[in-house]
Formats: structure tokens, C-alpha cells, sequence
């Protein structure tokens, strides 16, 4: 038996973890043995690279070939010790963040080698590749009136500024641009109308008989 691996990506504050959630509570009320987790973490290993990451400041010195080495050391124990394991037995794993994100936000907007990101993401991913990836596509103005209205301290790479962000939101578009994988939903909808968007194009592919 093998189980549905489904990530999540977009912008900060696209609403992907609303989402994930909402995806999860009803597979979960239709009998669903669901797993919810995410990306930098989801181990103990990963939820403490996860510190390293976040913490801190913008201007810190934090070496861009550290930082992508770090993503993809929180990816690869995430990958072997929970996600293959869970989908092996046939759960449904619900990820937020995975590989797209290092895409984007180390390939397009840190401009690091596009090869060099793809080497690593496939080292780190030992062919765990997800079946479905949802993106609520919000503008970078919106991802910042939401979290302004959230008040809380902003995390390291939060801290970037607008181009930083219209640069992970292109990227984003261009990578989902013909993508069967990929399931783009309007982010700036109410999040019930996303949430049956999502699930009605869950049922199609994953529920069909
Ligand atoms: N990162 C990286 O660089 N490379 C990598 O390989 C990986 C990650 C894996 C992790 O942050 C950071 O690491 C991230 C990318 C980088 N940095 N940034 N930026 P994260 O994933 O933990 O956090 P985040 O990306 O910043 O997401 P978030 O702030 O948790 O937002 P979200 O999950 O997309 O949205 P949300 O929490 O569901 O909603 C945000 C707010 O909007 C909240 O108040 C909601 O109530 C509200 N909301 C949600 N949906 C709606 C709708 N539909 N309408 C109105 N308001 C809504």
C-alpha cells in the first residue's frame, strides 16, 4: 500500500498552513490516516535546523551555501525518517514547504545555480517526489497587509524586502506555468471557498472511483 504526499507552497502568509489544515480535518473526518508536517523541520533533527535558519537578524553573516546545505540536511532526515516511512504505510502526508521552496527562494531569489539547487534537492530528496502541489497565489502586497496584521516579530528571512518576495512570487508562478503537479488556487478568495476548491480537485485525482 502506498500512501498521497501533498506540499504546500507560496508566499509567506498565502494561506498554505490554513489550507493544510483545512485539507486535513476533512480527510481525517472522511477516515483518512493523515500526517501534518512541514519544511525547514518536522524532526527533531529538522525543528532544530529550523532555529539555525529563522532566528536572527537580515544583515546577519549567514553564508547562502550554508543556508541552502541546511534546508537540504532538515530535508533529507525529514524525508527518511518520517515522510517515506508514513507513505510507505500508506498514509496521507500534508507538507508545508518542501523542494519548491528551495527552488525559488535559494535558486530564483538568492541566485544560486539552478543546477547546483537541482543536485541538492535530489540528493536530499532520494526520489521522494509529492503527488500534488497546492499554491495559493496571493500579491506581495497582500502576504504583507497579513502579516503586519499578525504583529508578531518578523524571522530572518521574513525580513527581506519587497523584491526579495516579488522575486519568490514570479518564481513560484513560473515553476507552477504547465506544471500537472500543481494546483494553483486564488489566495485572496475567503478560505472556505479555497478549501472546497481544493478538496474538489483532491477528490478528482485522488478519489476518482
Ligand atoms: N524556506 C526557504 O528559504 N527554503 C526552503 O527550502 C524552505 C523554506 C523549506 C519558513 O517559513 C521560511 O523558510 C520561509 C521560506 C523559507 N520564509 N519566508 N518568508 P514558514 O513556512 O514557517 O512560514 P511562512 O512561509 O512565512 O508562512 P506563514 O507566515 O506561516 O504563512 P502561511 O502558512 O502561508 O499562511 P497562514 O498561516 O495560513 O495565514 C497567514 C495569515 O493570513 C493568518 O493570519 C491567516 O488567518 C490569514 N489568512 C489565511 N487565509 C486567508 C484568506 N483566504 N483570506 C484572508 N486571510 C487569510
Amino acid at each position: 500500500m502506498s500512501g498521497i504526499f501533498v506540499t504546500f507552497e507560496g508566499i509567506e502568509g498565502c494561506g498554505k498552513s490554513t489550507q493544510l489544515n483545512m485539507l486535513a480535518n476533512w480527510l481525517r473526518a472522511n477516515g483518512k490516516d493523515v500526517i501534518v508536517t512541514r519544511e525547514p523541520g518536522g524532526t527533531d533533527l529538522g525543528e532544530k535546523i529550523r532555529n539555525l535558519l529563522l532566528e536572527g537578524n537580515k544583515n546577519d553573516i549567514f553564508s547562502i551555501r550554508a543556508e541552502i546545505l541546511l534546508f537540504e540536511a532538515s530535508r533529507a532526515q525529514h524525508v527518511d525518517e518520517k515522510i517515506l516511512p508514513a507513505i510507505k504505510s500508506g498514509k496521507f502526508v500534508l507538507c508545508d514547504r518542501f523542494f519548491d521552496s528551495t527552488v525559488v527562494y535559494q535558486g530564483v531569489a538568492r541566485a544560486i545555480d539552478p543546477h547546483i539547487v537541482q543536485f541538492l534537492n535530489e540528493f536530499a530528496l532520494s526520489g521522494c517526489v509529492p503527488t500534488m502541489t497546492v499554491f495559493p497565489n496571493i500579491s506581495v502586497a497582500e502576504s504583507f497587509r497579513r502579516i503586519a496584521l499578525e504583529n508578531g516579530s518578523r524571522d530572518r528571512i521574513e525580513q527581506e524586502d519587497e523584491s526579495f518576495f516579488e522575486k519568490i512570487r514570479d518564481g513560484y508562478l513560473e515553476l507552477a506555468k504547465g506544471n500537472a503537479r500543481f494546483f494553483m488556487v486564488d489566495g485572496a478568495d475567503n478560505a472556505e471557498i479555497i478549501h472546497e476548491k481544493i478538496r474538489n480537485e483532491f477528490a478528482k485525482r485522488f478519489f476518482k472511483n
